[in-house]
């Protein structure tokens, strides 16, 4: 690709083209897969333009539901909308930050005058200000140079949501991360407020996900060292591995399995199967027991796959399936299925 910067120029000196690229009668909108870096990297944007272009907004095309993130925007009052309430028409200049127009179908209606991202750069990648740096971790550290650059003082808030937008994209600095991030984290330290910073970082959960988590703890069984909660119908699915995460802190459990119906079949029918891979050593029966507990209680159908390796044969297979089969009607003919 075609480098918009030789290696040399300063930041100085692009901070200065970047002003050139919206003039003062402009409307600039920014767009954004809303993560906290691509938050932090608009609001930095909306910064350097703030009074020198007519007006700045900023759309994000995906919601947002994480928590975390939810404290984000509001503790840092982060102001932007869904890309549903975008009228085109209102916008004159347009910038894409920490993603490139390919990432997303939403991202490629439009030209960009301006492209600030850290991703490995995708085909026919154009901007009249295209700034693309792959050995950033974090967009956040690139705004960060410009913010530098401009001699602007980033207010708390901004600071604050740079600094945590470096945090989470190089997983606090435990990916193979980078001087350049370790710099802007360094520079932004000062002027972050800690007290904001551990507010995001220990909001875990939503009021929302709070009755979630009462209704799991009313539908929670024990069965052996297995923590099982069938949650029937739950409206998001990533609900299932937080709540199943939150049972393997209890001591005594070794298995943490939540189920859960998310979407119904064409029919409108809720079937649910449960799938039991089986694959190398025959299953211990104790542990077919279980599982044949699990479906019994949701009612379901048992599918049992063995997946056979190269120097096994048919025989090997039979053996864990007939477990299974055997298993079931073990606790059939004791009256074990009422529990
Ligand atoms: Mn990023």
């Amino acid at each position: 690709m075609e480098t918009p910067f030789p290696k040399s120029i300063s930041f100085a000196k692009k901070y200065s083209r970047l002003l050139e690229i919206v003039k003062a009668s402009d409307t600039l909108g920014i767009l954004i897969n809303a993560d906290p870096d691509s938050m932090a990297s608009a609001m930095a944007l909306k910064r350097i333009f703030w009074k020198k272009a007519r007006s700045v907004s900023v759309y994000r095309i995906n919601s947002i539901k994480r928590a975390d993130n939810l404290a984000f925007v509001k503790f840092l009052t982060v102001d932007h909308k869904h890309i549903r309430y975008l009228k085109r028409s209102r916008i004159k200049k347009w910038a894409l930050v920490d993603s490139q127009p390919q990432h997303h179908e939403l991202f490629m209606k439009q030209q960009y005058d301006i492209i600030i991202d850290h991703h490995p750069v995708t085909d026919q990648l154009q901007a009249n200000f295209l700034d693309i740096r792959e050995d950033y971790g974090a967009n956040s550290s690139i705004m960060a140079e410009y913010l530098k650059a401009g001699k602007i003082k980033p207010s708390s808030k901004l600071a604050t949501a740079l600094f945590y937008g470096i945090k989470t994209d190089t997983h606090n600095f435990v990916r193979a991360t980078i001087s350049h991030d370790m710099d802007a984290f360094k520079y932004l330290y000062r002027f972050t407020s800690l007290r904001i910073l551990r507010k995001i970082e220990s909001s875990e959960m939503t009021r929302g996900m709070l009755f979630e988590y009462r209704r799991a703890m009313e539908r929670l069984i024990f069965i052996g060292d297995i923590a099982f909660v069938h949650m029937e119908r739950v409206d998001n699915p990533d609900l299932l591995v937080l709540i199943a995460d939150f049972f393997m802190k209890i001591a005594e459990i070794q298995w943490s399995i939540v189920s859960g119906v998310y979407q119904k079949n064409l029919e409108g029918y809720e079937v649910m199967k449960i799938i039991v891979p089986t694959v190398g050593a025959v299953p211990h029966q104790r542990t077919a027991g279980y599982i044949i507990d699990i479906a019994k209680r949701l009612n379901t159908q048992l599918v049992v796959l063995r997946i056979l390796s190269e120097d096994e044969t048919e025989a090997a297979g039979e053996q864990s399936l007939s477990l299974f089969i055997e298993n079931g009607k073990k606790k059939e003919s004791a009256g074990e299925w009422n529990l």
